[in-house]
């Protein structure tokens, strides 16, 4: 009865972190796991009535603009990068004067501009790379005067790279096309690195950053940030019957547990807190890089904490039967993701399990 009752949840763990390697979300700081249970009643879609969490989502956004070199941010915490990438290219499409849109992007941009494009009615033009990196020649050449946004990657999902992002945003800027980032993953870890990828790097317009990837806050906590407000007016929509009287977010209803978590972690890490874990993460990135090479194996990265190597296919199928949680790229290389839950000692206890193999 008991259990009928619960639907078998008492008995439930949700998995720990122990043999992820793969994910790229975390275990969120403890303070923001406690921020998101004290707001989880509250929705930031209706800031209006929910006046305290929307202050706190204003603080968020200040502190993802300290992060990303940019003093006056306008923007809000989305449900994840894939509602980020789908409101950029949205902005883009609505202010530009075309009825047949495209966006330009490098091949290796995440597959929520797939979405975006097929949402939105834009087309995606996807650009060869070179050494996974955008190549600014080849994007060029996809760029018309129906271009609407150049996109470019800082952390990208596969391989950990950063693209040419200044080069990108003048060739958006000659194209009088919008020029977004996507940081989702690497926003809260290139801040500690030489890169040049953010507003104050270029003139970026719009740059996804995800407080619940690397910035360590609770699921759902995306962030998109705009150079200036006025780049959202296109996406209001009228909210008759609320107390606010437009809404620019995709979605209506929104987790205030996402927007306080954001804040709480931020506040706790930033900086010396992401610091320390960029370097930890780094450190042991390139102590995986270099035993998979010892071993023989071609490997790629770290260029941020990200690893591919050439593993076999049962290889992988063996490590994923001993019960370690690791994924494929496209192109069939082993990728492990350093995230702040993946230490050195579960390294080496992965790499002992390849010894075994
Ligand atoms: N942009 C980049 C560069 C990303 O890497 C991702 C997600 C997104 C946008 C989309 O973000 P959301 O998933 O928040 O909408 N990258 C990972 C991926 O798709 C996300 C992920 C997270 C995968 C946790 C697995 C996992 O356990 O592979």
């Amino acid at each position: 009865m008991q259990q009928a009752e619960w639907g078998g949840l008492a008995e439930t763990e949700p998995q720990d972190f122990d043999r992820v390697l793969t994910s790229m979300c975390t275990e969120p700081h403890p303070r923001a796991r406690e921020a998101a249970e004290r707001f989880l009643a509250t929705n930031p879609g209706d800031p209006g009535t929910y006046q305290t969490v929307a202050k706190l989502e204003e603080r968020a956004v200040e502190l993802l603009g300290t992060i990303t070199g940019l003093p006056e941010p306008a923007g809000y915490i989305t449900s994840g990068g894939t509602e980020a990438n789908i409101q950029a290219v949205r902005i883009a499409r609505n202010r530009a004067d075309t009825d047949d849109p495209n966006v330009v992007a490098p091949k290796s941009a995440h597959f929520s501009f797939r979405k975006a494009a097929e949402l939105l009615g834009v087309e995606l033009r996807t650009a060869p790379v070179i050494e996974h990196r955008a190549d600014v020649d080849a994007m060029n050449e996809l760029v018309d005067e129906d271009t609407v946004a150049l996109v470019g990657v800082a952390g990208s999902t596969e391989y950990g790279v950063v693209d040419p992002i200044p080069a990108i945003a003048d060739l958006a800027n000659d194209a009088g096309a919008l020029c977004h980032v996507d940081a989702a993953w690497g926003g809260f870890y290139l801040p500690f690195t030489d890169f040049r990828w953010h507003f104050g790097h270029a003139d970026i317009d719009t740059l996804t950053i995800d407080p619940h990837k690397v910035g360590q806050a609770a699921i759902p906590a995306g962030g998109l940030l705009a150079r200036s407000g006025d780049l959202f007016d296109d996406l209001a929509v009228d909210t008759p019957y609320l107390e606010s009287t437009s809404q620019i977010t995709l979605t209506g209803t929104r987790s205030g547990a996402g927007v306080a978590s954001a804040v709480a972690a931020i506040a706790a890490l930033w900086p010396a807190g992401y610091r320390e874990q960029y370097h930890r993460s780094m450190d042991n990135a390139r102590w995986l890089a270099q035993q998979l090479r010892r071993r023989g194996h071609d490997v790629f990265g770290p260029v941020l904490p990200l690893v591919t190597a050439d593993l076999s296919v049962p290889m992988t199928d063996e490590l994923r039967k001993r019960g370690w949680r690791v994924s494929k790229t496209g192109s069939g290389e082993l990728r492990i993701v350093c995230m702040p839950h993946v230490t050195r000692s579960m390294l080496r206890s992965f790499v002992a399990d390849l010894d075994w193999y």
